[in-house]
């Protein structure tokens, strides 16, 4: 939800963000350095980096907060490493964190800070927006959340028919969707059975009927989360539950203040929709869509694990944020895959990065990933609104292992792109049954070997391959990955886990000199429709200006739909 651009200011302390005397990136000297080494390293192969150093597999590794990161098996030398880190200085990486964490206004083009930290600080920190210390705000709307939890959970929460609540609805989409999506599959493992969770974002109807075609609204609670509170697809999901709702309740309008809970920064907006703003949830201008899981838009998440783990979930969040603030860099986790990210990026071409969780309840992850890495990198001007002359952020994607070892993996090891990957593996099962962890960490390990090492010409020879089938049948190797390992997906990993994402965006944002917090690219086509909704569904034929393709898809709408 961007502002107007009417709205847009300049203020000084934006412009002094956006001179603070960073050159353009070709400008910077670490990176004519690393175009040479570049030259240099391309051809190298990862048989060789390893066999020059038997230690790298143990060196070219981090730990901080439980979190394990193995980056030896990327096409790196210890003097790549030197000069990514030499980039990040000269990019003013360490000024920017600050920036982040003091409250400056970083998102430049909508004069705002960037202080989703401050939804993790722990009771009795400061931190300051605009001069007001936000961290007693935060606690106190988690604390209303968790005594909200606990009523609805409890069954001392009823419904308008005297029922208790067994189905909690989340509406909202974007960064009020996805991120409470991933959080409840995530967590699974720890929620209420007894109770049903389900999100409802696309404005297809089918999304609203499938999720409440077995559903009692006596003892169903819709969430509507909405920073705006004016979405379209939201506010629309959000007016047919409520029809459905009274129609079951034969109209009576209380029932909306029994069933109905807002999560939205727009208390206006909240009570004008008849939803009783004492049911309201609050979060600030100040935090992100795509970073407010851990906000009040995270509370169908509380509702699902309770108030102690959603507590614990955030401390993890906010141990990798100390991480990520006061570790030198050559140790910092979220800058190590932020800097080797920008490497395949920007020297050798990469266009995507898979995110690869052998863990079944990460299987929303990649999905949220790719608003948070794609939606915050994916732009086109710098901060001063020059156009860049480099690439921005990759296209993110990926599946669970080790359904996609049987589906695209073909191409990331015998393709012709490279295709970094970060594989994500937890040593501990959630559910230990007989030997499935042991395969599946295998798989892991066997994957990021083979995609490394690769088997050779004579290797596949040696196996009595016929001389004919030996190119179909040879790994080049060479494909570089990451391995992330973390004890057990706890709540406090899950929070470990999305903090070192955001911070490793964070870290290739500064870098490329970009606003990794605004999304203008989502507006255009929003306006579009807004003009087209009418076009579809007047009574009369409308005049139609749009180019002659638009025209005639809205046309041949019209007919098949019998509106003409
Ligand atoms: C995320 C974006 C966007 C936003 C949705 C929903 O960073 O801003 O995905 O979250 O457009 O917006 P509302 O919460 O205002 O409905």
């Amino acid at each position: 939800m961007a502002v107007a651009s009417s709205q847009r200011k300049r203020t000084p302390e934006s412009a002094a963000i956006r001179s603070a005397n960073v050159p353009p990136l070709h400008r910077r000297p670490a990176w004519a350095l690393l175009d040479q080494h570049y030259q240099k390293l391309k051809r190298v192969h990862l048989r060789q980096l390893f066999a020059d150093d038997h230690r790298r597999g143990e060196r070219l590794t981090s730990e901080a907060a439980g979190v394990y990161l193995d980056y030896s098996k990327n096409r790196i030398t210890d003097e790549t490493l030197q000069l990514l880190l030499q980039l990040a200085q000269e990019s003013g990486l360490r000024d920017r964190i600050d920036a982040m964490f003091r409250g400056d206004k970083i998102n430049v083009s909508e004069n705002r800070s960037v202080l989703h930290v401050a939804l993790r600080a722990p009771r009795g920190a400061t931190i300051l927006h605009d001069g007001r210390n936000v961290v007693p705000d935060v606690h106190a709307v988690l604390d209303k959340m968790a005594d909200f939890s606990a009523r609805v959970r409890s069954g001392q929460w009823k419904g308008q028919t005297g029922k208790r609540i067994r189905n909690v609805i989340n509406i909202g989409i974007g960064g009020s969707d996805l991120g409470p999506v991933m959080a409840y599959e995530a967590l699974r493992h720890y929620s209420d059975r007894r109770m049903t969770f389900r999100f409802v974002s696309n404005v297809d109807g089918t999304d609203f009927a499938e999720a409440v075609r077995d559903l009692d609204p006596g003892e169903t609670l819709f969430i509507i989360s909405s920073k705006t509170f004016t979405t379209l697809e939201t506010m629309t999901n959000a007016r047919t539950a409520r029809e459905w709702l009274l129609s079951a309740m034969k109209g009576e309008t209380a029932a909306v203040a029994r069933h109905f809970v807002a999560v939205s920064t727009n208390t206006k907006e909240v009570a004008k929709f008849g939803i009783d703003t004492t049911n309201m949830f609050g979060f600030w201008d100040w935090v992100g869509g795509r970073y407010s899981m851990d906000s009040a838009i995270g509370l169908s998440t509380m509702l699902a694990i309770g108030p102690d783990n959603f507590r614990a979930m955030l401390g993890g969040f906010h141990e990798m944020d100390e991480h990520f603030r006061s570790t030198p860099f050559e140790r910092n986790l979220p800058v190590l895959i932020g800097l080797i990210g920008i490497w395949y990026n920007d020297f050798f071409g990469a266009q995507t990065v898979a995110v690869l969780p052998y863990e079944q309840y990460l299987k929303r992850f990649p999905a949220y990933l790719q608003q948070l890495t794609m939606e915050s990198n994916g732009k086109h001007v710098t901060l001063d609104g020059m156009q860049v002359d480099y690439d921005t952020g990759p296209i993110f994607w990926g599946e669970p292992g080790t359904n996609g070892q049987h589906s695209f993996y073909q191409l990331i090891h015998q393709g012709t792109r490279l295709i970094p990957c970060d594989f994500i593996a937890f040593t501990k099962p959630l559910n230990p049954l007989g030997r499935h962890h042991d395969m599946l960490i295998a798989n892991v390990f066997a994957q990021t070997e083979a995609l490394a090492f690769g088997k050779t010409a004579d290797q596949v020879k040696a196996e009595g391959t016929p001389d004919w089938l030996v190119p179909h049948r040879l790994f080049e190797g060479n494909r570089p990955s990451n391995t992330i390992l973390l004890d057990a997906l706890t709540p406090a990993a899950l929070g470990k886990l999305v903090a070192l994402y955001e911070h490793v965006v964070f870290t290739q944002g500064a870098i490329w000199q970009i606003d990794s917090f605004d999304q203008w690219g989502v507006e255009l086509g929003k306006a579009l429709a807004q003009r087209i909704i009418p076009e579809l569904e007047s009574a009369t034929e409308p005049k139609l200006e749009h180019d002659s393709s638009t025209n005639a898809l809205i046309r041949r709408y019209r007919k098949l739909k019998g509106a003409v």
